[in-house]
């Protein structure tokens, strides 16, 4: 069960790698909630809690989709302060005052004071990383999973017995689009939504660049295919929501705030250098509750900015871009120049 940890938390690239790539562990908790007769997870209202951060692209993936599905009453949560340390992942004191619901601490775990503290509880000898989203089961005291991208497909389905209409059919994977979707998350998760933390946490230039420049040929290729689609819908592919928008939703919203600068992934920014991929993110983020608000830019700013003291010594968080999000009928002076 357990993967190698590095000897330090904010090790992101190991030092002995000379490549100065990043590469990202594999979770270790792969459970499944499953509706299947005999589960050792079965779906039930109030059984699950979801640990997440409201500054992390894969935790947000899972808020969206539990609010998308209507699990608000089946799945509780709780969300980390924005800062990571050396001891991982803490919870807000009872005095701490952050921005977003349920930003308290641990409501299961009184005596806790880290998420590192929940998989040490569920595995003493635990070697991996402390990471967010991680799905618990309150009944067994056990960790079901820590993969944002198996979590929230148990949350598509898995629930849908229990589920009222529409949130029961709501289908965000439906079978006829599953081969565009598979394909493009295979692409868009190692260029773009992976891309950008290989781009920031680089410790040579070759990795550096080699990460940012195929980021940006695939944001070049997803404008091209967003500037089609708009003609069928505002959403990524067919008619409706589905786990296309979800997965890059999350690190789209976070790319002009926070990734332009501070992971140096500013070769353009979507709001004056992508039109299509623009007005993408702001359908979904002003239209659709469970994108909108579900987004938090404070925790995402300073989570970013104030805990990677390797890449930003003095942890000063930079003011813009101002707004975070522009509004839907609003553009930057240049787009409305050029117009
Ligand atoms: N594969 C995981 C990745 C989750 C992940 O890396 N989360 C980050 C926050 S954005 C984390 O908790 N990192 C803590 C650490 O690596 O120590 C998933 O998609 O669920």
């Amino acid at each position: 069960m357990a993967t190698s940890a590095p000897s330090k938390i904010t090790d992101w690239v190991d030092p002995k790698d000379k490549s100065g790539e990043f590469k990202r562990q594999q979770s270790v908790f792969r459970n499944f909630i499953s509706r299947e007769p005999g589960a050792e997870f079965p779906p039930e209202k109030g059984r699950y809690h979801l640990y997440v951060s409201y500054a992390c692209p894969w935790a947000h993936r899972t808020l969206i989709t539990r609010k998308l599905k209507g699990l608000e009453d089946f799945i509780s949560f709780t969300s980390v302060h924005w800062h990571m340390g050396e001891h991982g992942w803490r919870f807000p004191t009872p005095d701490e005052k952050l921005p977003g619901e349920n930003t308290t601490p641990d409501p299961l775990h009184s005596d806790f004071t880290h998420l590192r503290q929940i998989y040490f509880s569920n595995d003493p000898d635990y070697a991996g990383r402390f990471t967010v989203p991680t799905l618990y089961d309150k009944k067994t005291k056990k960790i079901v999973s820590n993969e944002s991208s198996e979590i929230i497909r148990m949350f598509y389905y898995e629930f849908d017995d229990l589920l009222p209409e529409p949130y029961k059919s709501l289908d965000l994977y439906p079978a006829t689009l599953r081969p565009q979707i598979d394909e493009s998350n295979e692409w868009i998760y190692n260029d773009v939504n992976n891309g950008v933390y290989k781009s920031g946490f680089a410790t040579t230039q070759e990795a550096y660049e080699k990460a940012v420049t195929t980021l940006f040929s695939s944001l070049d290729r997803i404008e091209k295919h967003l500037a089609q689609q708009a003609a069928v819908s505002p959403f990524f592919f067919g008619t409706q929501v589905t786990e296309a928008d979800i997965r890059l939703f999350t690190t789209i919203v976070r790319f002009d705030p926070v990734y332009v600068q501070h992971f140096k992934c500013n070769i353009r920014d979507i709001r004056s250098g992508y039109p299509a991929i623009h007005r993408w993110l702001r359908a979904l983020y002003w239209d659709i509750p469970a994108f909108g608000e579900t987004t938090q830019f404070e925790h995402i700013k300073f989570h970013y900015t104030k805990s990677h003291k390797q890449i930003n010594q003095f942890a000063i968080t930079p003011v813009g871009p101002v707004p975070d999000i522009l509004p839907k009928d609003q553009e930057v002076n240049a787009v409305t120049v050029a117009r």
